[in-house]
């Protein structure tokens, strides 16, 4: 089993779209082990997206990323991180598949919506930044074996 950080993003908080987010991660498989609404501040923000410090975007990104509230929350399940990635769909709306959260919901990279660790060492990094051991759940949900072999 894997476990992944999805951010709703503040675009997607503002558009009315949390529901509609967590439910297309829900309706894929992937289980909900934590979930909380927070609003992110800038120091949370460098440390979230340090790898990008210095990049033209950087100062754009750590202002929309802290502009309102988000959802994060920890998925669970086998392949979680690419089965929700290719659910979010590109990095970049305009060139997403159509049916993923950022084709169906957006148009451009500098608004798009949600956020996925992208392998499992930045999972780990980034479950670590938003949630302590406690806050996350392991559960038994009665229809994992409708969903998994
Ligand atoms: P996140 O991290 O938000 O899930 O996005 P990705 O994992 O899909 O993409 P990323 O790390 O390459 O980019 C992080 C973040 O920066 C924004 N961004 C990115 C931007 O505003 N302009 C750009 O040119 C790029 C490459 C969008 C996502």
């Amino acid at each position: 089993m894997e476990r992944t950080l999805i951010i709703v993003k503040p675009d997607a908080v503002q558009r009315g779209l949390i529901g509609e987010i967590v439910a297309r991660f829900e309706r894929r498989g992937l289980k909900i082990v934590g979930l909380k609404m927070l609003q992110i501040d800038e120091p949370l923000a460098r440390r979230h997206y340090a790898v990008h410090e210095g990049k033209p975007f950087f100062d754009g990104l750590i202002r929309y990323i802290t502009s309102a509230p988000v959802v994060v929350m920890v998925l669970e399940g086998k392949q979680a991180i690419a089965v929700a990635r290719n659910t979010m769909g590109s990095t970049r709306p305009a060139e997403a598949a159509p049916g993923t959260i950022r084709a169906d919901f957006g148009v451009e990279v500098g608004r798009n919506l949600v956020h996925g660790s992208d392998g499992p060492e930045t999972a780990a990094y980034e479950i670590d930044l938003y949630f302590k051991p406690g806050e996350l759940l392991t559960w038994d949900r009665s229809a994992d074996p409708w969903i998994m072999e």
